[in-house]
């Protein structure tokens, strides 16, 4: 008998350079989780495409950045398919229809869109549809493959939510077509928060970048922005985990968890009677061990276009065979006619 392990897709966009937060929130695992499922591992460009900015060489770049920071996390192509959204039009096929069956309403509830949509500062006859839109497209990128895990960070919890509420209304009216998935979401480091603002989650695109750490950030940069970082003013100053009462010293509690791989309560008996300036030099150093290991490889990778290019086109190929299975099902359910190529 034939042990076929459960189906895993994550995917970052490559609308920026890459954070801290998106590595604590998903890429750190992503290595592990090969031992434990069959993954998928997506770089997002169409989503990257909301945020349309006039350089389209920076995307092209960006997309190899990404694509080279999967493998320096420990991706290993043999073991998972790494490819690139665009390159498999089986999703912008998916997402068509999944429009069909997506409530206006229910995207308009949507955190992020209404985050996105009031930081942007835009007016509303300028918001793009695609802003709107995205976590359609999202649901079609996890339903093409049959997913039944996906790790996320905490923002995108109520994206999944909606993908599983789409994928059921499709499944009630047409029978089971698609795998209802599941998202993955670690207790702490879900939600890694901004430095100086540790109210509101740490983004690539924020425009402060003192609230950031990317993760090519140099030492100088690392150790500048996290002595920074905000605390609080308990006085005497005690270190424990409480994200209402402690928002900054929690926020640095978490990274330093993820980088080392400790559990808190282990770090917090670690830490008992060390002040916030310690407290600092120790996240800084962990964090930039952590990232220098990273960078390392990752110079490595970004070094080889070529490479990069051999590894997302044979990835496509085989997400192509994977999502043309879901696409030809729903096709015939829906009455469309399905050739070969689709
Ligand atoms: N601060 C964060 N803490 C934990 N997880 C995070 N993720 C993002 N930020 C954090 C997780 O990273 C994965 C990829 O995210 P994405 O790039 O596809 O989209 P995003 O969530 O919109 O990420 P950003 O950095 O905030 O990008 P911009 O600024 O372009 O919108 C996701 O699983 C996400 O949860």
């Amino acid at each position: 008998m034939i042990l076929t392990k459960p189906i895993l897709f994550s995917a970052v966009q490559p609308s920026g350079n890459l954070t801290l937060g998106n590595y604590i929130g998903t890429m750190r695992h992503w290595s592990s989780m090969q031992n434990n499922y069959d993954c998928l591992y997506c770089v997002a460009d169409l989503h990257a495409l909301t945020n349309i900015k006039k350089n389209i060489f920076s995307l092209n770049k960006l997309i190899l950045d990404t694509l080279s920071f999967y493998l320096a996390c420990g991706v290993d192509p043999n073991k998972s398919i790494i490819f690139v959204q665009s390159h498999v039009y089986q999703h912008s096929q998916l997402n068509w229809i999944l429009n069909c069956f997506s409530e206006f309403s229910e995207l308009l509830r949507m955190t992020q869109f209404k985050t996105k949509r009031c930081s942007n500062n835009t007016s509303v006859k300028s918001i793009k549809a695609a802003l709107l839109n995205y976590p359609i497209l999202m649901a079609a990128d996890i339903l093409l493959y049959q997913t039944n895990f996906v790790p996320v960070g905490e923002d995108q919890k109520q994206h999944i939510e909606l993908t599983r509420n789409i994928a059921r209304r499709v499944n009630y009216l047409y029978g089971n077509i698609f795998t209802i998935p599941e998202s993955l979401i670690t207790q702490y480091g879900s939600k890694i928060m901004s430095l100086l603002e540790p109210e509101k989650k740490m983004s690539k695109s924020d425009i402060n970048h003192k609230n950031v750490i990317y993760l090519l950030d140099d030492m100088y940069s690392i150790m500048l922005k996290i002595k920074n970082a905000v605390t609080d003013s308990e006085i005497p100053s005690k270190i424990y985990h409480d994200i209402n009462k402690k928002p900054g010293i929690s926020n640095l509690l978490e990274i330093l968890s993820a980088v080392t791989n400790k559990d808190i309560k282990i770090l917090l008996k670690e830490l008992e009677g060390v002040m916030y300036s310690e407290f600092k030099k120790i996240v800084i150093d962990c964090v930039y061990k952590c990232l220098n290991n990273l960078q390392k490889s990752y110079y490595n990778y970004r070094s080889d276009e070529s490479y990069l290019k051999k590894i997302a086109y044979d990835g496509a190929i085989k997400a192509q065979l994977k999502s043309k299975k879901t696409l030809k099902n729903i096709y015939d359910k829906l009455g469309l006619i399905a050739f070969e190529y689709i």
